[in-house]
């Protein structure tokens, strides 16, 4: 680059003297839909090694893709692929307007396939470098839901019966139009689901008074083995909180997710005052900053930030190992929009984490599970990430060329009288 290029007062950049096998020859972003939008970045270094990761951020796919490819793609080439510390305070430190959803999925794209193309360097799975095994197998929860109570309770059997130790439930809710959470199909929930947003309505007061009645149901049906966890979704003010994860402490739940949203995140300490239901939040967190007052005030119990949503693995670590200091667990976020390329980086961190607590898994469509091959298996209620080196999931671009991007975005929610909510 030229002085006048780089600025008047430009200083040499260290990163950029690596030996020549290792220095960042391409990075490619891949857009691809086989049955819902993914974003996946490809990075190869000058020895024929690839790494992949995701940067899917549901619904707003085009925006981190471009964020890569104009602000990101560029400054890695040249680089030294395994300086993935450096690049990680690089891509964060660097951008002055740090942080937000777009910027840390592609953060955590460059992470995930750095990590990944160091492990297929090494010829090890990616435990090993993160600390080796601490478990024998990551216990999931799959996700049942139904229109009803009748038809939710059938689907949580449908779960057990596969094997699942814990399961999600969520239910159509009488009175209101299309609850959340509430899918078509058996197996495969996709929330985004027309090129506009899709209108949902939204009533506390008969979801409150629904929701114990459907735990109920479930604990006189399957009786207290199954850890059963429920998703409130944002839906209720810290009150309403409150008095709902009081009303579900006879039924034992797992967690209850999401009940308010968590931009405040001292709305916790009233719920917590109130409950002892177990509270878990963070999917829609981006760094430890979202999180840090809920973890070391011990108002949380489960933190459910995910290998995409932090910036990789390289910030995931940094968050587990700050709540491990307050007992509280990790849950992370494995909604069908995290593609198999998380899932893989995920279950390696599960695998490895000390204070794991469960991974969420929702199923992708066979065609997307055609587009990225991967290592990983379930078996009686649990994920193995495989021994492939690597994070064990590849992309398949001749394939991935088949389904081109389809403009899709997440509903939103009205109150029945019409006022915005949160969807
Ligand atoms: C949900 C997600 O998995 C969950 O817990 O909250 O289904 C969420 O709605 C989607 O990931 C949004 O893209
Ligand atoms: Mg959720």
């Amino acid at each position: 680059m030229s002085q006048a290029a780089a600025g008047a007062n430009a200083q040499p950049d260290t990163a950029r003297e690596p030996d020549a096998p290792f220095r960042i020859r391409a990075a490619r972003v891949i857009v691809t839909s086989p049955g819902r939008n993914f974003v996946t970045l490809k990075i190869e270094t000058e020895q024929g090694i690839h790494g992949v990761g995701d940067a899917t951020l549901n619904g707003r796919e085009l925006a981190v893709a471009a964020y890569l490819n104009d602000h990101v793609i560029p400054v890695l080439i040249g680089r030294d692929a395994r300086r993935i510390e450096d690049i990680w305070q690089y891509l964060y430190r660097g951008a002055y307007w740090r942080r937000g959803p777009v910027t840390m999925r592609a953060i955590a794209a460059v992470d995930v396939a750095l990590w990944d193309l160091k492990a297929k360097a090494l010829g090890a799975p990616l435990y090993d470098l993160l600390g080796g095994k601490s478990r024998n197998g990551v216990m999931v929860y799959g996700h049942a839901n139904g229109a009803d109570t009748a038809e939710t309770l059938d689907a949580v059997g449908r779960y057990l019966d596969a094997g699942y130790k814990a399961v999600r439930a969520q239910s159509g809710v009488p009175g209101v139009k299309m609850a959340y959470g509430v899918g078509r199909g058996d197996l495969y929930y996709e929330p985004a689901d027309a090129s506009l947003p899709t209108e949902t309505l939204w009533d506390t007061r008969a979801y409150m008074n629904f929701a114990p009645k459907l735990f109920e149901a479930l604990r006189v049906r399957f009786g207290e083995g199954p850890r059963l966890l429920h998703d409130v979704h944002h839906r209720l003010t810290p009150i309403e909180a409150a008095q709902l994860g009081k009303r579900l402490e006879p039924y034992d739940l797992f967690w209850m997710e999401d009940a308010t949203p968590a931009e405040n995140q001292e709305a916790f300490r009233l719920i917590r005052q109130h409950t002892t239901t177990p509270l878990a939040v963070g999917e829609v967190f981006n760094t430890i900053w979202d999180a840090k007052d809920l973890i070391q005030n011990q108002l949380i119990d489960y933190i459910r930030t995910s290998v995409v949503g932090v910036g990789g693995i390289t910030h995931l670590r940094r968050i587990a190992d700050f709540a491990a200091l307050w007992s509280v667990r990790t849950g992370s976020h494995g909604a069908t929009d995290l593609s198999p390329v998380t899932m893989g980086a995920a279950l390696h961190f599960d695998t490895w984490v000390p204070n794991f607590g469960i991974q969420e898994y929702m199923r992708h469509t066979p065609e997307t599970d055609a587009v990225f091959p991967h290592a990983y298996t379930f078996a009686d209620g649990l994920l193995h990430p495989g021994d492939a080196p690597g994070h064990g999931v590849d992309i398949d671009e001749a394939l991935a060329a088949k389904y081109p991007y389809e403009p899709r975005q997440l509903p939103v929610a009205r109150l029945t009288d019409g006022t915005m909510w949160n969807w």
